[in-house]
């Protein structure tokens, strides 16, 4: 087994990851910048290491320094949490070739679903429904006039190599067509030194419906019910809740088959999560992540499984601690993303936090790195806190959400918690009744 585990990562995932160890009794490692040397995981962790000055690229993302790191302090494992190193295959083949352990899927996968043509072309083979669109990339008019012909307007153009919302183009009609091709060319060679681009039917008004999946190296791969992570500005998501407000039980094991049975075939092993687009009751895959998510929490709380801790244990080539027929759906949870941002126009609030009370009772549960005195540096991702709450039902979640909504104290900074707030007294949100566009149009109405 693992017995000291390094963190690549910072905030509430570096400190969620710690947990996991601790309570498996593995150590730990912080690695951290300059501006985060008084944050609480590094605190709490058993060595940590400086890795260099606040820019990201300099310390978060400088894959010397954390690789000395592993080396000076003798760790055994790295996870890297979201962001930052977790989705670099480069990465993850340079940790296994110093003999250590990438808490996470091979190089390979990472690399085959990071580009999303090759992962559309996959996942399409192994029975997953994608949405229509172009078989491959599209370099030319020609071509691309006939693919949207078929499938018709309006298009979008994706980048290979974008993802997450970056690099994409809606097409209306074929007038368009072709300057917004070279546009969506021009800019994923720019962007991300790759101008191979894909083209999708447009969906109108889909919901953006994810399975949480996790695989081990014996052959066994089990999926976890989907999460709802619909509610999301500027393709930043805001509040995610499982189970989705319109996937029944049998719709939930019969798509989750689906995933876990081709994620198998695949030879998949760690966390995953398989993103589609949800409209008309039918799922069109778009891209699979390969790394834990933000929004894990609603999927542990709900099923009781705590994720990190079986990435942990088939990294170190354990089996799942779950077969599939083991894993139970209890209840709803519902996760809000607390931003140290202008609820409603998202300027950025750094700064130090002067007081700090974190909400409790039954079925709440706060993932957090902040603490009162702390401050919060201007360099990294506004996210400071994610209250999650559980229950019976989904109006049992908003009622225990707005309490404790409520009851958080966070002092000497601006947050987005009055947006939750506005979220749990507005009619269409209580009635589960939203889709990826809903968001933008509740702000505009809000702030106009
Ligand atoms: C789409 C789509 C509609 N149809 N694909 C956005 C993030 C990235 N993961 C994929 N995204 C989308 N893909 C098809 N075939 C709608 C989105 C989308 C979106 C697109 C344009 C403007 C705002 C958007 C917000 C959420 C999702």
């Amino acid at each position: 087994m693992i017995k000291k585990v390094l963190i690549a990562n910072r905030g509430e995932i570096a400190l969620r990851i710690h947990r996991a160890c601790h309570e498996m009794g593995i150590e730990t490692v912080a690695v951290h910048s300059t501006a985060d040397a008084d944050a609480m995981h590094v605190r709490l962790a058993n060595d940590s290491v400086c890795i260099g000055p606040p820019a990201s690229v300099d310390s978060y993302l400088n894959i010397p320094a954390i690789i000395s790191a592993a080396e000076i302090t003798g760790a055994d494992a790295i996870h890297p949490g979201y962001g930052f190193l977790s989705e670099n295959a480069h990465f993850a083949e340079i940790v296994a070739d110093h003999g250590l352990t990438f808490i996470g899927p091979t190089a390979d996968h990472i690399r085959t679903m990071g580009d999303k043509i090759t992962a559309k072309e996959t996942v399409k083979k192994l029975g997953i429904p994608v949405v229509p669109g172009s078989a491959g990339g599209i370099t030319d008019d020609v071509t691309a006039k006939k693919v949207c012909a078929e499938i018709g307007y309006p298009v979008i153009i994706k980048a290979s190599a974008g993802g997450g919302g970056r690099g994409m183009q809606i097409v209306q009609n074929a007038d368009e067509l072709s300057v917004k091709l070279q546009t969506c060319r021009t800019e994923a060679k720019a962007s991300f030194g790759d101008d191979a681009v894909y083209i999708e039917k447009f969906l109108l008004k889909p919901r953006h419906i994810e399975f949480q999946i996790i695989g081990d190296n014996h052959g066994n791969c089990i999926h976890l019910g989907e999460r709802d992570c619909s509610l999301q500005r500027r393709h930043q998501k805001i509040l995610e809740e499982a189970p989705s407000p319109v996937i029944n039980d049998e719709t939930r094991a019969r798509v989750g088959g689906i995933v876990a049975k081709a994620m198998a075939d695949l030879g998949y092993s760690g966390a995953g999560t398989i993103e589609f687009l949800y409209e008309d009751g039918e799922f069109y895959f778009i891209e699979m992540n390969t790394r834990l998510q933000v929004e894990h929490p609603v999927t542990e709380m709900i099923t009781g499984i705590d994720i990190v801790r079986e990435q942990i244990r088939v990294a170190a080539g354990e089996k799942l601690s779950y077969t599939q027929d083991m894993v139970r759906f209890f209840g709803h949870a519902i996760e809000c993303r607390v931003n140290a941002e202008h609820p409603f126009t998202f300027v950025p609030s750094p700064g130090n936090v002067t007081q700090y009370h974190v909400p409790g009772g039954l079925n709440v549960r706060c993932d957090s790195a902040v603490y009162a005195g702390y401050k919060i540096p201007p360099y990294y991702d506004s996210m400071v806190a994610k209250l999650i709450v559980s229950g019976y039902t989904r109006e049992g979640c908003l009622l225990r959400l707005r309490r404790s909504l409520a009851e958080y104290v966070i002092d000497g900074i601006t947050t987005t918690i009055p947006l939750h707030q506005a979220l749990m007294d507005n009619e269409d949100f209580q009635a589960g009744d939203y889709d990826i566009h809903w968001l933008e149009k509740f702000l505009k109405d809000k702030t106009e």
